[in-house]
C-alpha cells in the first residue's frame, strides 16, 4: 500500500472535527491550537540542542532558554489564534492579562486560555511536558477588555492538552466526548488513535508530591495512611500533563492539594484545573477542588489558583471524603 493510500484511511484531526458536526468556528480555533502545538513540539525536541548552542553565551543560558521556550510557546499559540477567525480572546500563564484578538462583531466567538508549556523545567531532563488549553464561549460580545475569560469551567465548549512525550499526543474533549490523537511525523498530522475514552472507575494508583506531607492537612494525611495500608501504587512525574494523561488512560487519582505554604494550591484554575477537570469529567471521572467540583468554581481573577483532585470517580471520592467530610 502506498503512503497516499495509507493516509486516506487515517482519520486526521480535521477530518474528525468535520465528521463531528462541530461549530465551524470552534473547529478553526482547535485546528489553530493543534498547529501551534506541532510547532511547540518541534521546539521542545530541539530545546537541548539550542541550549548547547546557547551555552557559549554564559552560565545562565539554560534558564534563559527555558524562559524563552515558555515565551516562545505563548507567542506561537497567540499567532495561531490570531489566524483563527473565531478566536476572540487569548489568556495564558505567560500574559499579564487577556489579549483581545477580535470583537464579536468581527467574528470573535470563543475565548481561549492556555498554559503554553506546562512543566517546562522538566525539559532539562527530557521528561514529558505539555500544552493545556481551554475554550469558552465569548459571552461578552461588546466587551473589549477580554473579561469573557472569567467564566466557570462548566461553560467550556472544548478543552484538552498536547503531551510532548515519547510521542506527541493530543487529547481533545468536547461535548461529544474525549478523543486521543497521535502526531504522525510522516504525515505531519494528528491522527485519531483512541475515540470516546472512558477513565477506569477505580484504580489503586495515587499521584501526589508526598514530600510536602508535613504541610498537608489532617484529612489528606489520613488519606495517605489509607493508601499505604490498602495496597496502592504511587506514580508522580511532576509534570501535570503526563500525570493526568496516565490517570486518564490507566485510572487512579492525581492530587495537587492546598498546602500550608500554598493555601490555594499551586495549579492555576483557568489554565490547568478547568481544562483538565473538563477532560476528566467528560471521560466519566471526577474533578474536585476539595469543597466541590473544580468546574463550578466562579473565577474572580484570571491567574487564580485551585487545589486539584482529578481521576477515577471512586479514587477522587476516597480523597474528598477524608479531606472535606
Ligand atoms: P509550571 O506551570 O511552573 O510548569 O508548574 C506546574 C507543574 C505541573 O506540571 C506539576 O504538576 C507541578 O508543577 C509539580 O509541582 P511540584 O514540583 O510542587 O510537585
Ligand atoms: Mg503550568
Amino acid at each position: 500500500m502506498s503512503d497516499a493510500e495509507t493516509a486516506e484511511n487515517l482519520t486526521t484531526l480535521a477530518k474528525h472535527l468535520a465528521a463531528q458536526d462541530l461549530d465551524p468556528g470552534l473547529a478553526t480555533v482547535l485546528e489553530g491550537l493543534a498547529l501551534g502545538c506541532k510547532a511547540i513540539g518541534h521546539r521542545v525536541r530541539r530545546a537541548r540542542i539550542e541550549d548547547v548552542v546557547g551555552v557559549a553565551g554564559g552560565e545562565n543560558v539554560f534558564g534563559e532558554i527555558q524562559q524563552k521556550l515558555d515565551v516562545l510557546s505563548d507567542e506561537v499559540l497567540l499567532q495561531c489564534l490570531r489566524d483563527a477567525p473565531a478566536a476572540a480572546v487569548y489568556a495564558s500563564e505567560e500574559q499579564d492579562g487577556p489579549v483581545v484578538l477580535r470583537t464579536a462583531s468581527e467574528g470573535g466567538r470563543f475565548a481561549v486560555l492556555a498554559d503554553p508549556l506546562d512543566g517546562s523545567s522538566n525539559i532539562d531532563v527530557a521528561v514529558s511536558v505539555g500544552t493545556i488549553f481551554s475554550v469558552l464561549p465569548n459571552d461578552k460580545p461588546d466587551d473589549e477588555t477580554g473579561m469573557a475569560v472569567l467564566q466557570p469551567g462548566r461553560n467550556q465548549v472544548a478543552a484538552g492538552y498536547v503531551l510532548y512525550g515519547s510521542s506527541i499526543v493530543l487529547v481533545l474533549a468536547t461535548e461529544a466526548g474525549v478523543d486521543m490523537f497521535t502526531l504522525d511525523p510522516m504525515l505531519g498530522d494528528f491522527v485519531l488513535v483512541l475515540a470516546k475514552i472512558e477513565i477506569p472507575q477505580e484504580k489503586k494508583i495515587y499521584s501526589i508530591n508526598e514530600a510536602y506531607v508535613n504541610d498537608f492537612d489532617e484529612g489528606l494525611r489520613d488519606y495517605l495512611a489509607f493508601v499505604h495500608e490498602s495496597g496502592y501504587g504511587a506514580r508522580y512525574i511532576g509534570s501535570m500533563v503526563a500525570d493526568v494523561h496516565r490517570t486518564l488512560l490507566k485510572g487512579g487519582v492525581f492530587i495537587y492539594p492546598a498546602t500550608g505554604k500554598s493555601p490555594q494550591g499551586k495549579l492555576r484554575l483557568m489554565y490547568e484545573g478547568n481544562p483538565m477537570g473538563y477532560v476528566i469529567e467528560r471521560a466519566g471521572g471526577a474533578a474536585s477542588a476539595g469543597r466541590g467540583p473544580i468546574l463550578d468554581r466562579i473565577p474572580s481573577e484570571v491567574h487564580e489558583r485551585t487545589p486539584v483532585i482529578v481521576g477515577s470517580a471512586a479514587e477522587v471520592d476516597h480523597v474528598t471524603r477524608r479531606t472535606h467530610p
